[in-house]
């Protein structure tokens, strides 16, 4: 049998260079996914889904990473809560379907049975010496954010997610998220490791070459483009861009809509970043006429003019709220050369389909970039396979946010090796 000497991970960890991608292995190694779940996906603030998904009590959802899985449920006094999905019993799988309303949490096995709030409250057959109040589900952390759910299964929590939350919650609070409804969910499995799916994520520099109907939208200005030192057009146009944003974001913090960027993407458990961007056209939504797809707005807002908030944050999410609708994308990790990536669509909960919006029109724009983009991903791990494959630099111009992402991953796992 052939026999393979094990991954020296901290010399790939040392030798990774800033501002060039990372080594084959990070994109191919069971040992290396295996890590970046208990590391990554297991100890860090980890986008799960939106609040809206679980409008009533009993409303649960699961979600699974790798070998680890976990219940968010709404209790019936309307918290969300999140618990490992492992019963106290034999350790089965609790939750066996992705999404469903419940009134208590069965085991399939012997039924212990679990209220909303993880506590056990039967379980038949045990003994008088029992103590069903030391057997309640394990809790995950769990933390909304303007709607927003992100969660945590360390035993710990990165106490940072505050400063997330200190910047969003205002951010947010306009749209009125944990009002909202999702319009559509989409699953789509990237044929590549998490990493490339999230490094393509944080540029730009492929949208001119692949998105024709994203870039009806926005430009390569609203997301990080710098033009080159020789290009005088390009710098003119740059200029003038810039000139254009400034006037607009003093109006939207004039108005009340917290726009400029906030950046803290690496240096820190929790890494994020928000800016509010402008979008071309008529200004109003990510659709191909840029204007709204949803006649009624989210929240209370008026005007549907608000360009677009966006929102990344390490290591697996990206979203886009609009006045008319929000667009959530969170990826999953589920094996080293396969992702997940769910798309969430979220119009007003009272729009009415047919009526106020129509789904196609709505999700055109992001179904499209996300084929596009599920193929590029598809062709990066393909070339990642080759022996001839070696980190290549980023361009300094419009890849930082890569090499951000990167950096804050090879930290993280160099934090936790020491
Ligand atoms: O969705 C994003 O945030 C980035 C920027 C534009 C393209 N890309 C998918
Ligand atoms: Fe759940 Fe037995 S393993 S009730
Ligand atoms: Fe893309």
């Amino acid at each position: 049998m052939l026999s393979r000497a094990p991954l020296d991970i901290p010399r790939l960890i040392a030798e990774r260079r800033r501002g060039y991608t990372l080594a084959a292995p990070f994109y191919r190694a069971r040992e290396i996914f295996d890590l970046d779940l208990e590391v990554i996906f297991g100890r860090h603030w980890i986008f799960a889904g939106v609040e809206a998904e679980l409008p009533e009590p009993g409303d649960y959802t699961r979600l699974d990473i790798g070998h680890l899985s976990i219940v968010i449920v709404r209790g019936d006094d309307g918290a969300v809560r999140a618990f490992h999905n492992v019963c106290r019993h034999r350790g089965a799988r609790l939750v066996t379907q992705e999404a469903g309303c419940v009134g208590k949490l069965v085991c399939p096995y012997h039924q212990w049975t679990y209220e909303l709030t993880g506590e056990l409250i039967h379980a038949s057959h045990m003994g008088e010496d029992f103590d069903p109040s030391c057997h309640g589900l394990k809790p995950v952390h769990l933390r909304s954010i303007g709607g927003l759910i992100f969660v945590c299964m360390a035993a710990e929590a990165p106490a940072d997610i505050d400063d997330l939350a200190a910047v969003l919650e205002p951010r947010l609070a306009p749209f009125d998220l944990r009002n909202a409804k999702v319009a559509k969910q989409v699953d789509l499995v990237e044929e590549g490791n998490w990493k490339l799916t999230m490094e393509n994520n944080r540029e730009c520099y492929h949208c001119a070459g692949n998105h024709p109907e994203l870039g009806q939208s926005f430009n390569k200005y609203a997301v990080g483009f710098v033009p080159d030192a020789d290009d005088l057009a390009g710098q003119a146009e740059a200029a003038a861009y810039e000139a254009q944003v400034a006037a607009q974001v003093a109006d939207w913090e004039a108005r009340g809509f917290p726009s400029v960027a906030v950046e803290h993407l690496s240096g820190r458990a929790t890494g994020f970043r928000t800016e509010r961007i402008m979008l071309d056209g008529s200004g109003e939504s990510q659709t191909l006429d840029t204007k709204a797809a949803c006649r009624k707005l989210l929240g209370g807002l008026s005007d549907a003019k608000l360009g677009g908030l966006h929102l990344w944050t390490q290591p697996n999410s990206w979203h886009h709220f609009m006045g008319d609708h929000a667009v959530t994308f969170c990826a999953i990790p589920l094996d080293p050369e396969h992702t997940l990536v769910r798309t969430r669509w979220l119009v007003h909960k009272d729009a009415v389909e047919g009526v106020d919006y129509d789904l196609d029109r709505l999700t055109e724009v992001w179904n499209a970039t996300n084929a596009q983009d599920a193929a590029l991903v598809e062709l990066a791990q393909q070339g990642v396979r080759s022996p001839a494959y070696e980190p290549g630099p980023y361009s300094p111009l419009t890849e930082g946010l890569v090499d951000q992402f990167a950096t804050w991953y090879v930290e993280r796992l160099r934090a936790h090796l020491g």
